[in-house]
């Protein structure tokens, strides 16, 4: 199993997939899709654009659907709903599909939907999501940051690191067996430096800090929580995310 980091879309090779990719914007998008999904969810459908959301999901019913859009941190007018995970309550999501657009979330997911396997992960589904590469054993994995614009953030890096930490170790590799690329030493170190401040690098993370200006306190203390879901958004077909729960009982 060899495993490699990429910060941002930008920064992810677009000539070759993985075996498995997972995308990871744990402020907030990939939070929001895991617990939309823990919350009843039927299915959560990304797209990069807006209006293609719009048009899309207008030829869903009503009241089967949530249409939610982020843009800068805020809720887009006209949208349902803004990129709220602590918003995701069963009330709100329970058997409908979230049709959702974020600034950076849903362009880590799209820019990988050719992998096979494609998950969504978040600091608060971490072990979800190592128990199934654990159980799958995939060769190649690639974790990909949202990032912010471009730019790379330090909760997708230190979420990459808490993923990467947890395998390497429940494999009992070493570092040079297993990381493919040097974004992954960087990634674990950050997460063995932090890892019992999770909340606090949150906040010094210029994308912590805007969600604080925007008031977004309680979403920040819940994504900086680990291992509080055991759910996984796995892809079901491009751009449509399922409970990974589901697929099992599809299948059986
Ligand atoms: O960039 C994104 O995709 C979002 O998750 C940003 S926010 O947390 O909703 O502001």
């Amino acid at each position: 199993m060899k495993l490699f980091v990429f910060h941002t879309p930008e920064l992810t090779p677009t000539d070759r997939v993985p075996d498995c990719a997972i995308a990871v914007d744990v402020l907030r998008a990939t939070s929001t899709m895991a617990t939309a999904l823990a919350s009843g969810a039927e299915a959560v459908q990304v797209f990069s654009d807006l209006n293609q959301l719009l048009e899309v999901s207008s030829h869903w019913p009503i009241d089967k659907r949530i249409r939610a859009g982020e843009r800068g941190g805020s809720k887009v007018e006209g949208f349902d709903f803004g990129n709220s995970p602590l918003g995701c309550t069963a009330e709100v999501v329970g058997g409908r599909r979230l049709f959702i657009s974020t600034t950076n979330g849903t362009r880590a997911l799209t820019c990988v939907q050719r992998a096979s396997t494609v998950l969504a992960a978040a600091l608060i589904n971490r072990k979800a999501t190592v128990d199934y590469l654990l159980e799958h054993r995939p060769e190649t994995i690639w974790i990909v940051g949202s990032g912010w614009e471009g730019a790379f953030a330090l909760e997708d890096t230190v979420c990459a690191g808490a993923i990467a930490h947890s395998l390497m170790t429940q494999l009992n590799l070493s570092l040079d067996e297993f990381a493919g690329n040097d974004e992954v030493i960087g990634a674990v170190s950050l997460y063995q430096t932090w890892k019992d401040r999770l909340y606090d690098l949150l906040c010094h993370a210029s994308h912590g800090k805007r969600l604080l200006r925007l008031e977004c306190y309680d979403d920040l203390k819940y994504c900086a929580c680990l291992d509080i879901l055991d759910v996984i958004p796995i892809q079901q077909e491009p751009g449509v995310l399922v409970k990974h729960e589901s697929l099992i009982r599809i299948a059986s």
